[in-house]
């Protein structure tokens, strides 16, 4: 997909499957065109949802719908969106009914909305980054670092860098202009190094101070693991705080990998985790025992951290990312072991000290304190690197220089500064080349 690519009306459903409803957007010069011709006479109007109906071959349809028109829509062009019953083949109904009202309608490739979000201005490459990271988020963590990028956070602080880096850039190439008037002096060697100094130190304390947003996405996997009936399914319902799996008597209760969100309060804040609940350890006597045994193992192999989870102390794991679990204290006297951790999902106890373990351990595994930090993309992190060592070089090239007197090599600064504003323009996509855009805007689902 290239960016200034035709205006085709593009259509497809903005919304995942499963839901009670499902949007179908329509976006491009057609759009109101599509809805007069797929809806009849629409009542829509602008930017109120009202009731309407989409005409398909075997009737009508009743729906939702709601007009945009550009430039203040999501994509800067006049949308149209349908809100249907969610039924998948409807939907797909629908869709393909507005991609053959029109010509030159087409369904839309992943991202395509979002790219001509930007390529209308109405979206920087950061904030369309944050529309992709927000779809990608499978942890609040993501998501909070998904909105900190939408909401131009990033945005803000590179913007109040470039807008200075500009100005000094200005002065300089005034000063180049100007040499042959000796007693005019732009800007001195002195105040230029200062307000790069500052720059710099802002843009670093940005790098040093985030956390990668891949390493978010990689939030450690915490797996339950032990034989069949330990008391594993019991000890994932405490831990979440809620009953999400069954509990019963029978070996063999959990048949699949139940997978859930789980906040822990580690040493330097909040970390995000995934809990695993898995079928326990045991003999296969029949096919689904046999799955279950498959979907246990598939999750060992998932797992960053496991709890080895035992009612008697037997058969526990061994290896670094093991943390041994002695359940179902409340039936038995007397204190664990060394190196186990006594719990019982019944009374609670032993849960605080387990989950302090847990979250120590994952924090020194590499996990990241949610909120601490703004998350950047490897991305974002290059780029700003980059502007620091060309803010570095552009302060060489003043090196020696009186701090009064004009910069004596002020195309090496100009040429350095330069650099340092385009890489940071390719946070905001202002300079961005084709390739970047196209990586970027690949990872997004169709419809958005
Ligand atoms: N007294 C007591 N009983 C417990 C405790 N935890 C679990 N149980 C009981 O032990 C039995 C098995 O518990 P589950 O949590 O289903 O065991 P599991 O390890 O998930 O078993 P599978 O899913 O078959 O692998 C149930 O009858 C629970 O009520 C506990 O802390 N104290
Ligand atoms: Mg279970």
């Amino acid at each position: 997909m290239q960016p200034g690519a035709g205006r085709d009306l593009i259509v497809a459903a903005a919304t995942g499957a499963g839901g009670p409803a499902a949007v179908v957007r329509a976006s491009g010069p057609a759009a109101f065109d599509a809805l007069a011709i797929v809806s009849g006479d629409p009542r829509a109007c602008t930017r109120a949802v009202v009731p309407s109906r989409v005409r398909l071959a075997a009737g009508h349809v009743p729906c939702l719908a709601l007009r945009m028109p550009g430039p203040g829509s999501y994509t800067g062009e006049d949308t149209v969106e349908w809100i249907v019953p969610g039924h998948p083949a409807l939907i797909e109904m629908v869709v393909r009914a507005v991609v053959k009202a029109v010509p030159d309608a087409r369904l839309a490739q992943p991202g395509e909305f979002t790219l001509r979000a930007f390529e209308a201005g109405r979206l920087t490459l950061d904030q369309a980054e944050g529309v992709a990271a927000g779809i990608a988020a499978r942890t609040d963590a993501e998501l909070r670092a998904a909105a900190h990028l939408r909401g131009g956070g990033l945005g803000r602080a590179v913007d109040r860098a470039m807008e200075t880096l500009a100005d000094l850039l200005a002065l300089v190439e005034a000063g180049i202009d100007f040499t042959d008037q000796e007693d005019v002096v732009a800007i001195g060697a002195g105040p230029l190094r200062q307000a790069m100094t500052e720059v710099r130190a802002s843009l670093q304390s940005l790098v040093d101070g985030s956390v990668p947003l891949e390493r978010l996405a990689a939030a450690p996997v915490v797996l339950l693991s032990g034989p069949a009936n330990a008391g594993k399914s019991a000890l994932f319902n405490a831990l979440l705080g809620r009953d999400r799996a069954v509990v019963a008597p029978v070996a063999g209760t959990t048949r699949d990998a139940l997978v859930e969100p789980w906040r822990v309060r580690g040493p330097s804040g909040s970390v995000e985790l995934l809990l695993v609940d898995a079928p326990g350890r045991m003999e296969a006597r029949s096919e689904l025992d046999r799955l279950g045994q498959e979907v246990r193992q598939a999750s060992i192999e998932r797992a960053t951290l496991t709890l080895s989870c035992s009612e008697d102390g037997q058969g526990h794991l061994a290896g670094d990312a093991v943390i041994r679990v002695r359940t179902k204290a409340d039936l038995r006297r007397g204190s664990a072991p060394d190196g186990e951790i006594l719990t019982s999902a019944s009374t609670g106890e032993g849960l605080d000290r387990l989950v302090v373990t847990v979250a120590a351990r994952a924090e020194s595994m590499g996990a990241c304190a949610a909120g601490v930090a703004p998350a950047l993309a490897q991305r974002h992190h290059a780029l700003v690197a980059e502007a620091v060592a060309h803010l570095t070089a552009s302060m060489e090239a003043l090196a020696g220089d009186a701090p009064a007197a004009a910069p004596s090599r002020p195309e090496l600064v100009s040429a350095a500064l330069h650099g340092a504003i385009e890489s940071l323009g390719g946070i905001r996509g202002r300079l961005a080349p084709d390739d970047i855009l196209g990586r970027i805007f690949g990872r997004f689902c169709i419809g958005k």
